[in-house]
């Protein structure tokens, strides 16, 4: 099967880590041919080894990578996915609609547990003016949508890192004996309480910030030094090697889509950063996924739910929080491994996607 992955990069990293990881998935583990059509290769060889975005087209890991722009002049696979509702170029769709036999198309949405989604997830959409549909695939953790994407070899993998856990964490310059926690959030989080909470509590702790975490974090320490905290400072790693960082950690402060899919996907506690919206629909986002995932915390709940209210709305009981996290710990783990469970019990979005197709 051949196959187009259309991704248009809004911001950050996100759109780039899911479109990234869906074109790895169907080459690597499926060996389809797989065109990735993106309109800022900058971005994702960010997160890409082997990319140079100022040489498109290109092959990286059996993926073909175009920039955007080349689109105008191809010809569609058998399956085009665009990703997020990111708009094809006008001649493409045009292509598609004339392609005998036609291409399926497929509008790959943004995550949410929100209950509508199982309502539409999977529907075609007519296009306004031409003869052909698009179908709505939505990633999910409910049975009625797409699933999460997850490699076959993840967990293989996942065993494997835990013999080398300690050395990943030393390479750092920290204790693995230490509680763990790793920092990946938006420039908005309110790091400054979470310093504060850290300080108060005392304890001795290990931090692994990414991204703007590092930065802020690092003005906190000098404003505030502590002795019970220490960094260890990383550069952007390959996607590949991203979850290291999640499987050294004991606790995790994870954002946006792909990263928060992963920290589910770890098994380990984690609290989400949601990417903020207007009038505070992630909010509501946040609170979706807190009724599923409700039956599995169980007693610990309340803590996980009031920890990210803190994190994205208001963050005036982060202390006590941040408390009652520690304290709740093992409970949250537990519950954070059968969630992680029933996530693997939907099945791979890839595999759900294909079965579809
Ligand atoms: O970067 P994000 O905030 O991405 C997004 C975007 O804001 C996007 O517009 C929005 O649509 C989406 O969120 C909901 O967070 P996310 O989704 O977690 O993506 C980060 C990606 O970067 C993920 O694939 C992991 C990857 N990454 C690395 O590969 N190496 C690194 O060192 C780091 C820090 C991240």
């Amino acid at each position: 099967m051949t196959i187009d992955i259309f991704c248009d990069v809004i911001d950050n990293f996100g759109d780039a880590g899911v479109c990234w990881r869906l074109a790895s998935i169907f080459s690597c583990e499926h060996g389809f041919p797989v065109k990735l059509y993106i309109n800022d290769a900058e971005t994702l060889s960010k997160i890409t080894a082997g990319l140079d975005p100022k040489k498109l087209p290109c092959l990286v890991q059996g993926v073909e990578i175009h920039d955007w722009k080349d689109a105008e002049t191809s010809e569609p696979s058998q399956v085009v996915i665009e990703t997020f509702g990111c708009r094809l170029p006008i001649a493409f769709e045009h292509k598609i609609a004339a392609a005998r036999p036609q291409p399926i198309w497929i509008n790959l949405e943004y995550l949410s547990a929100e209950d509508w989604v199982e309502g539409y997830h999977s529907l075609p959409s007519p296009h306004p003016s031409l003869n052909v549909n698009k179908y709505y695939f939505f990633p999910g953790v409910t049975k009625k949508t797409g699933g999460l994407m997850i490699e076959k070899d993840l967990f293989i993998r996942q065993e494997r890192f835990a013999k080398d856990r300690n050395k990943f964490l030393e390479s750092f310059n920290l204790d693995p004996a230490l509680f763990t926690v790793f920092v990946f959030c938006y420039p908005g989080a309110p790091l400054a309480e979470f310093y504060k909470a850290l300080r108060q509590r005392g304890k001795e702790i290990n931090l692994l910030p990414k991204g703007a975490a590092t930065d802020i974090l690092s003005k906190l320490y000098e404003e505030h030094p502590s002795r019970n905290i220490q960094f260890g400072v990383s550069k952007m790693v390959p996607q590949s090697e991203f979850d290291k960082f999640l499987w050294a950690s004991d606790s995790l402060i994870i954002r946006g889509e792909d990263s928060f899919v992963r920290a589910q996907l770890s098994g380990k506690p984690f609290i989400w950063n949601i990417y903020p919206q207007t009038e505070e629909t992630h909010i509501k986002k946040l609170e979706a996924f807190g009724e599923r995932i409700r039956p599995y915390y169980g007693e610990s709940y309340q803590t996980w739910i009031d920890m990210n209210l803190s994190w994205n709305k208001s963050s005036r009981d982060l202390t006590c929080c941040w408390e009652r996290w520690c304290h709740e710990l093992p409970l949250m783990k537990e519950a954070a491994q059968h969630w992680r469970d029933h996530l693997v019990s939907l099945g791979s979005l890839a595999d759900n996607l294909l079965s579809f197709v």
